[in-house]
């Protein structure tokens, strides 16, 4: 790669759509790699999360927001609020936008707000319409790739399955990025380290696949109000990583629910954890996790700011 080259382009691209839209599976889709988590259940990002996708060209720097629009009631509360909050932050820091728009949404408001925002903040954006294998929305989909062509006709929009079974080989990752990089700003070089697929640390990402495993585990409100807080992180040599780390919940009936009989659930929990972490660190890995209880955290400002959800400053 020659950084210095003429025309190199450098910069953030926010992708941004409401919960559950398949923003965390592009962008692993996109960089090549699983940096960030996905479930099937929507609030999954809580946190915004880079990836990067450098080459002689440039670099974009995607960002992985949460979704946007909680349901209204809750959108002023605890951490609901957080996530509300880093969605829009994401905008203001990104000098593109990705509106990721899936097709089984059912209120075409709801996609309309969207597109609403990314217009309104007056940044260059383009489209991913997503989900395009589920066949029953066939219809729906080609409308609203229609509305949209018609609406901003010199927006580009991608149809796409980010699912690997449905992709297509005229699915392209590498035309979105190169339609985002041209539309970022010039710049003297990248502005992360080309050889990084993400600038987040091992420890980061070690929370991120262990909170992935909670909610693909715990069900109803418990993942909803579980955090991960890594305790020690340690890389005994280049091939061994010891993770400590601790789950915390809202409640106290939540612990119990957490560890399972027997401890079934947070070994089941810990197991798959320590399998991604070791796919993604290509290291052995020794995870130990512990429950704790901090009553109701995810609705109280401080404990929150204290297990790190804060609202970075945009510029
Ligand atoms: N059928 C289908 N499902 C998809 C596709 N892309 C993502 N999904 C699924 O949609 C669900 C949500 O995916 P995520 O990538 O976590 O969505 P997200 O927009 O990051 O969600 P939040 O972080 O909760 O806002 C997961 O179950 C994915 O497997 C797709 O192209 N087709
Ligand atoms: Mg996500």
């Amino acid at each position: 790669m020659n950084p210095e080259a003429k025309n190199f382009r450098a910069g953030f691209c926010g992708l941004i759509g409401l919960p559950n839209a398949g923003k965390s599976s592009l962008m692993n889709w996109l960089i090549q790699e699983k940096v960030s988590i996905v479930t099937a259940k929507p609030q999954t990002t809580r946190q915004r999360v880079l990836g990067l996708c450098t080459d002689e060209k440039g670099q974009v720097v995607f960002i992985d927001a949460p979704g946007l629009l909680a349901p209204r009631p809750v959108r002023r509360l605890g951490i609901h609020a957080f996530l509300e909050k880093e969605a829009l932050d994401v905008i203001n820091s990104s000098d593109v936008l990705l509106a990721v728009l899936s097709v089984d949404v059912d209120r075409k408001e709801d996609l309309d707000e969207v597109l609403g925002l990314v217009e309104r903040s007056r940044k260059p954006f383009a489209v991913v319409l997503n989900k395009r294998d589920l066949a029953q929305y066939s219809h729906r989909r080609i409308r609203i790739e229609t509305e949209i062509k018609q609406k901003f006709p010199d927006v580009r929009v991608f149809q796409v399955s980010t699912l690997a079974e449905h992709r297509r080989d005229s699915d392209t990752g590498e035309e979105i990025i190169q339609v985002l990089r041209d539309l970022l700003p010039p710049a003297p070089g990248p502005l992360y380290d080309p050889e990084l697929y993400t600038p987040h640390a091992l420890r980061e990402l070690a929370a991120e696949l262990i909170r992935e495993q909670c909610f693909l585990h715990l069900h109803q409100e418990i993942p909803f109000g579980l955090a991960v807080r890594i305790q020690s992180f340690q890389e005994d040599t280049k091939s061994v990583s010891r993770v400590a780390a601790d789950l915390v919940v809202n409640h106290a009936n939540h612990k119990a629910i957490v560890i399972g009989k027997g401890g079934a659930v947070i070994k089941a929990i810990g197991s798959a954890a320590r399998l991604a972490m070791m796919k993604l660190f290509a290291t052995k890995v020794h995870l130990e996790l512990r429950v704790v209880v901090r009553e109701n955290w995810s609705g109280s400002a401080t404990i929150m700011k204290e297990l790190g959800y804060v609202v970075h400053n945009s510029n």
